[in-house]
């Protein structure tokens, strides 16, 4: 029998400003998904990066998280790569696949249990969400990849 194997992707966008061009030294305009997918699938992780008003470099981060019911929310894993875009260049950079293990679920009474997996991205150690938009610390609002 054949085996399915179950790739899904979290994307997630940043405009990455020059330091030139930016009061911080990283102005972030970010497009994120929220995904649906059977437990135990691969999870890829990309972000796609522009760069706007020059060459921008530095080390790219996106941490997964585990947004755990009524307890601390804990790290899962992180992925870094380093990134040298010319002027204007957008990539859409592959930072690496999780496995979405846990059943998760919106019952706000279930502590303890998995809520959903959220990413937090860094760049150059500096944490370049929120998103435009987007309150992070809200679970329905951020980017998620949540199991059924
Ligand atoms: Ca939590």
């Amino acid at each position: 029998m054949k085996k399915m194997v179950v790739w899904l992707a979290l994307l997630l966008m940043a405009v990455l400003l020059t330091p030139a061009l930016a009061k911080a030294p990283v102005k972030v305009d970010v497009y994120a998904s929220q995904i649906y997918v059977p437990v135990g699938s691969n999870v890829k992780v990309y972000v796609k990066v522009q760069a706007v008003g020059g060459e921008v470099s530095g080390q790219l981060m996106v941490k997964i998280r585990k947004d755990i019911i009524v307890l601390p929310d804990q790290d899962y894993v992180s992925f870094t790569k380093y990134i040298n875009l010319a002027p204007n260049q957008v990539e859409t950079v592959y930072m690496g696949t999780f496995v979405a293990k846990d059943k998760t679920t919106d019952d706000p009474w279930a502590v303890g249990s998995v809520r959903e997996y959220f990413p937090e991205v860094y760049f150059n150690g500096q944490r370049i969400d929120p998103f435009a938009g987007i309150n992070p610390s809200n679970p329905s609002d951020r980017p998620f990849v949540k199991t059924y």
